[in-house]
């Protein structure tokens, strides 16, 4: 690993023979002869922690990654040795640590096989320069071995033979390769003989991956500082890694169900003459939109938490009126305070000392766009606390409802590296060190100050927050979108990889600039990205606005009824967007599943990229080429609908498939349930007075479920929520769903609108819970019936 010869100078040291053992209960603790401890922690069977130090000493241990929520637990852990290792086993794995040297190798404890193992393991070279060291792992990769994850890098989805690091940075109009970017996410997946682990090397100093890139058959990752501290996760199921991960790091709170809607961004929309010209477009033109934003341009000289007062004169007002209209206003607040005795926050800012510096004292000046500022250190809990308390005119004053945390990298203009020198000091919450140490989770303890401020000023009702940066664990406070792509095609294929590499890295809430940031896309361009955009968990439009207009109707008439027509769509599967939101928190499965993740057992799935899946049950590949008719996909095993003509289609191969501009492949997994709402201009404009079940019939066995609740608000947590979990099994003339309903929450509806597709057979007999139903009273259409959603059993009888 040549890493940066300037520091790298001494070689590397290992560890030597090991002298000592001791367990603690679920911790233990091999001391080797030259001073190095290896601590390896059971957290769960299928879940090892292994941290090393090289004096003999532990420093105290913490991070900002781990939620304090983690599920910790194991049936069995044995330790046995012979002469040459430590054995130790759980009910999953088995791993070896050598006496001789501290290399580990580890297996299925099930059936035995190899899954990971140490080439040079853990070994570390000093810094002079910069003191402490650099931290090296490597372990062996066998030949057919594939990595997913990783965070936002613009790459394709399997990151085998290529390079990476994470140091959070500011990445206007990046590119296919561009790398670092954005987020640092030290974590990944690998699949090797169809088996999944994980590797999350929770160190926030700049860190590097090598998959097989340096040498063909080593993996590595190593670090510029800190701890050699990593978690090794088995699945083997890719899911199931990925879970672990999810839960160990943390899922977040239920989002406002508005913030799934569709929202629309510029940067900027000014006066309030224009967000109210926009505004009154969306419903005049009745497409659906429940958010605005306000870009840097509402402040007054760039002021965080003040406004243009000749911009907004009454942002009371207008935010009443946009809400009472159904739009949820959302706002900047970057992390530079502008310097400037005349400005309160500043001013407050300076005298409780809550300002960053410089190794020697002074405070961190750098230039964004106010000019001059200072910036908060976020690292610290007072900090926090400080801005979370600046939220409250915002918040519980004007109503804003949303905060969108941008230049948390953080990003500094026209500086050598784009963001803070290395020297600069943070508290790091009573860990005091230099921004090495502190860059990569600047932008996530900003984002989390600032989920606390709407958490507090919002109540009762949920925050919502947003955030360009972020490290492992981030995903607790907030969305996240993807940077200042380009209007591009093969950005529209960036954002795609990214959104699913997001989404397998523990932070499904992640969306696009749809039709890219820089640049403007043609109608076509933007048509395809909105298309791709309504199956992401976050579903905006934004642009630099340097380049012209970005709202749906920018185009012309028939990209506008495209963009409604999708749009609307999203609208109606909001049941089934926020029932895998809530999947994603309650279990920490990712709601884009790559077709690796979803099958990885077929190997044609684990060099794919384009095709994936949305929720548990909805296949989508975006269109990424121009005067496109159609595209070739690959269709992962089993039979599927196709969304729009409900011809079933057989997987397990790749195959042409129709798509004009107004229409995207889209496939449903037979045997699925698809709840649906009328489609609404807004969350809460329409009291849902019937959901429907799209009922996709299959020869056999499927689960679904149906997750509702208030749409806002914390009912949920004390159980007041509705979750329906289905159970269709269909036959040759019959078809059974089973419903099992848990959650105190009672939906306003009384009846479900089952839609049959599929159905091998006439209905003749319609039987609720045992008793025959009139066949006409239900019926409303063909195959389609009205029923009581108070049901255990709906047989549907040819
Ligand atoms: O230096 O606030 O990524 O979404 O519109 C540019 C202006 C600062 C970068 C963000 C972008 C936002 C823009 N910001």
């Amino acid at each position: 690993m040549i890493l940066n010869e300037r520091i790298e100078h001494k070689g590397n040291a290992f560890p030597a023979k090991v002298i000592d053992f001791k367990k603690d209960v679920d911790t233990l603790y091999f001391h080797s002869e030259n001073g190095v401890i290896l601590q390896m922690t059971v957290l769960r069977d299928s879940m090892l922690r292994f941290r090393f130090t090289t004096d003999a000493k532990f420093e105290p241990d913490f991070s900002y990654a781990i939620s304090k929520e983690a599920v910790k637990g194991y049936n069995k852990l044995e330790i046995t040795e012979d002469i040459e290792k430590y054995i130790v086993t759980t009910s999953k794995l088995v791993c070896y640590i050598s006496k001789e040297d501290l290399r580990t190798r580890i297996y299925d404890a099930v059936d035995e096989t190899l899954i990971s193992e140490d080439e040079l393991g853990f070994h570390w070279e000093e810094s002079y320069e910069l003191g402490g060291n650099i931290v090296k792992m490597t372990k062996n990769s066998p030949t057919g071995e594939s990595f997913y994850g990783l965070g936002d890098k613009p790459e394709h989805t399997n990151l085998k033979g290529k390079r990476f690091q994470n140091w959070a940075t500011d990445s206007y109009a990046f590119g296919r390769h561009t790398d670092p970017i954005y987020k640092a996410i030290p974590f990944y997946t690998a699949i090797q003989n169809k088996k999944a682990y994980g590797v999350f090397f929770d160190n926030s100093f700049r860190s590097h991956f090598d998959f097989c890139s340096e040498r063909r058959n080593v993996t590595s990752f190593w670090a510029e500082g800190g701890e050699m501290n990593y978690y090794f996760i088995y699945g083997p199921n890719m899911q199931d890694v990925v879970a672990s991960y999810t839960n160990l790091t943390g899922a977040p709170e239920l989002p406002p169900l508005w913030a799934l809607g569709y929202h629309q961004c510029k940067w900027s929309y000014y006066p309030e003459s224009n967000v109210k010209e926009v505004t009154q477009k969306f419903r005049d033109l009745k497409i659906p939109c429940d958010a605005i934003y306000l870009d840097i341009d509402y402040m007054e000289g760039f002021r965080c938490f003040t406004w243009s007062k000749d911009y907004f004169p009454d942002p009371k007002r207008m935010v009443k009126e946009l809400s009472d209209d159904g739009f949820k206003t959302v706002v900047i607040i970057d992390p530079g305070i502008k310097i400037d005795m005349e400005y309160d926050v500043f001013r407050e800012g300076l005298e409780k000392d809550y300002f960053c510096r410089r190794a020697d004292g002074p405070y961190m000046k750098g230039k964004v766009w106010p000019g001059e500022c200072y910036f908060p250190d976020f690292t610290k809990k007072e900090v926090r606390d400080w801005w979370a308390g600046l939220f409250q005119e915002l918040i519980e004053d004007i109503g804003v409802k949303g905060v969108w945390n941008d230049m948390n990298e953080p990003a500094v203009m026209d500086v050598p590296g784009k963001s803070f020198p290395d020297d600069v000091r943070h508290d790091y919450d009573g860990n005091p060190c230099s921004h090495r140490k502190a860059h990569n989770i600047y932008g996530m303890q900003m984002a989390k100050a600032t989920y606390k401020g709407l958490k507090k000023y919002n109540y009762p009702l949920r925050p919502f927050v947003i955030t360009r940066s972020a490290y492992s664990g981030t995903q607790r406070y907030t969305s996240t979108w993807l940077g200042d792509n380009v209007a591009s095609w093969e950005h529209l294929w960036i954002a795609n990889v990214q959104a699913q590499r997001m989404a397998m890295s523990g932070f499904s809430f992640v969306g696009s600039d749809i039709g890219g940031f820089a640049q403007q896309p043609n109608g076509e361009l933007y048509a395809r990205w909105i298309q791709l955009g309504i199956f992401h968990p976050f579903c905006r439009t934004h642009s630099s606005g340097d380049h012209g207009d970005q709202e749906p109707w920018t185009f012309g008439q028939e990209i506008t009824d495209v963009v409604r027509k999708f749009i609307e769509i999203r609208y109606q599967l909001l049941p089934y967007l926020y029932t895998t939101f809530y999947k994603y928190i309650e279990e920490g499965i990712p709601m884009l599943k790559s077709l690796v993740l979803f099958d990885q057992e077929d190997s044609q799935t684990h060099h794919r990229t384009d095709e994936f899946l949305a929720g548990e049950h909805i296949l989508a590949c975006p269109i990424g080429e121009p005067n496109a008719k159609g595209r070739r996909m690959y269709i992962p095993r089993g039979n599927w609908y196709n969304f729009w003509n409900h011809e079933m289609v057989e997987g397990g191969k790749e195959m042409w498939v129709d798509a004009d501009i107004d229409s995207m492949p889209i496939f449903i997994k037979e045997g699925a349930i698809i709840p649906k709402y009328p489609i609404q201009q807004y969350v809460g404009e329409k009291k849902i007075d019937q959901l429907t079940l799209d009922v996709y019939f299959k020869h056999g066995k499927e689960e679904s479920s149906v997750y509702e609740d208030a749409n806002d608000g914390y009912d949920y947590t004390k159980g007041r929520f509705s979750l329906r979990q289905f159970t269709t099994t269909g036959k040759k003339t019959s078809l059974t769903i089973k419903q099992h309903k848990t959650g105190t929450f009672i939906t306003e509806y009384e009846t479900f609108k089952i839609h049959l597709i599929g159905l091998p057979f006439e209905v003749k007999t319609v039987r609720i819970d045992n008793e025959d139903i009139n066949l006409e009273e239900v019926t409303i259409g063909h195959r389609v019936f009205e029923i009581t959603k108070n049901f255990s059993q709906l047989e549907i009888l040819g």
